[in-house]
């Protein structure tokens, strides 16, 4: 007789999903729960709140990352899951909500199943992984692996001013237990792929295995304000037209160095931004990413001589500012040869496969062993409110990671 395999409450765990993403609900249909807002706090309570009815010990440190804590039988290194409920501007319903919802889905079957595990488990909120905010992007866990110092981290300035240490007071998210609380025995995510790679494949599980690398920085450009109609080419210092060259700039590079590198500008703001008025600066941000570190270092370089080229010619000043800058990022074969084994066991075909976002496992992955499991995202679309993964994947993805969380804790 097969033995009965375990399964997460699918119904029960879209129910927690929609009901997060009616949180910070835009015109748009967007999920818009930008790091340490208002609408971030209430996600965040909502979560606290199910965490605390589930029977989990809630803690948050400094940075404000949430744990629920679950006792195991023996009183050993915790084994841990979650990911961010902090979204984009234009935030879809399963970025970070499904790896922190899937956790407590995990944890309410093991309940409803009198199941005490051997290790205690952990579900884990981390703070500001989107970076949108508050620059860098996984500043939660990075901080909480010693990457970024909490004093560095209180010190930053979101993107409208206000200082982290002041917006985690204020939402009553500045806790005080300890940094680290704790150092997991492992690390597991549950993450929508945000990519095409699951979907235009057919395949239901990723055993992501790796995670490519991240260069942020932001481009300051001044130049020289002037009469639109009287000045000639010749004598303009146009920050509009060096900010569009080197957006232009970026997708050239990306085409010409190929193998998957990735350029985007994201951000981009004018002054005095007038129909008449040679812009006098801009301001831009830059996104590259590579899974090979030698590639991405020569991405940045060639940027970096194209930006020196322009100001000389333009006559204008360009300042570049580091944002964020992480490498790739190898996870531990072993978990993620795991979730592949789970996969294969509960019938869901499977893939290893690289991640090309970022996520709070990659900083993880420097204090224990960690993998992550993708579900696909209908046609690639995330940071959109367009973004979509089918229910029976959202249940395939948190039944893997129930059961490999069930064996890392044995
Ligand atoms: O930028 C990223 O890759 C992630 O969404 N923070
Ligand atoms: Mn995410
Ligand atoms: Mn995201």
């Amino acid at each position: 007789m097969k033995p009965v395999t375990l399964k997460i409450n699918g119904p029960r765990l879209m129910t927690r999903l929609d009901r997060l993403a009616d949180i910070g609900r835009t015109e748009d249909g967007s999920c818009c729960r930008l790091a340490l807002t208002d609408e971030d706090r209430a996600g965040r309570d909502l979560v606290a709140g199910w965490m605390r009815e589930l029977g989990l010990e809630v803690r948050i440190d400094p940075i404000g990352n949430i744990f629920g804590l679950r006792r195991g039988l023996a009183d050993l290194a915790p084994v841990m899951t979650g990911s961010h409920i902090d979204t984009v501007r234009t935030g879809g319903r399963y970025d970070g909500n499904l790896g922190v919802l899937g956790g407590l889905e995990v944890v309410q079957t093991l309940n409803d199943a009198g199941i005490t595990t051997r290790r205690p488990l952990v579900v884990g909120v981390f703070t500001d992984e989107e970076g949108a905010r508050f620059h860098p992007d996984m500043a939660g866990s990075l901080v909480y692996v010693g990457g970024l110092t909490l004093e560095e981290a209180y010190a930053t300035r979101g993107v409208d001013g206000k200082l982290m240490k002041d917006e985690l007071a204020r939402i009553g998210y500045l806790g005080d237990a300890p940094l680290p609380l704790f150092k997991p025995h492992a690390f597991v995510e549950l993450h929508i792929e945000q990519g095409p790679v699951l979907d235009a494949e057919g395949v239901t599980i990723g055993a992501v295995r790796d995670l490519q690398g991240i260069s942020w920085q932001e481009l300051e450009i001044k130049g020289q304000a002037n009469h639109a109609g009287t000045t000639p080419m010749r004598l303009r210092h146009d920050a509009g037209y060096c900010a569009a060259a080197i957006g232009v700039h970026l997708r050239l590079l990306a085409d010409e160095m190929g193998g998957g590198q990735v350029a985007t500008m994201g951000a981009l703001s004018l002054h005095p931004n007038l129909i008449n008025v040679i812009a006098e600066r801009a301001k831009l941000t830059v996104d590259l990413r590579n899974t090979d570190e030698a590639r991405l270092q020569q991405a940045e370089r060639r940027l970096a001589q194209f930006v020196q080229g322009l100001a000389e010619r333009e006559g204008v000043i360009i300042e570049a500012r580091s944002l964020a800058r992480f490498e790739p990022v190898r996870f531990d074969t072993d978990v993620a040869d795991l979730i592949a084994r789970n996969a294969q066991r509960l019938g869901h075909s499977h893939r290893t496969m690289t991640s090309g976002a970022g996520h709070d496992a990659q900083m993880m992955a420097r204090i224990c062993p960690t993998a992550m499991i993708f579900v696909p995202s209908v046609k690639g679309i995330s940071h959109n409110p367009a973004e979509h993964t089918a229910p029976v994947h959202l249940a395939a993805g948190a039944d893997v990671l129930l059961h490999t969380l069930l064996e890392l804790a044995a």
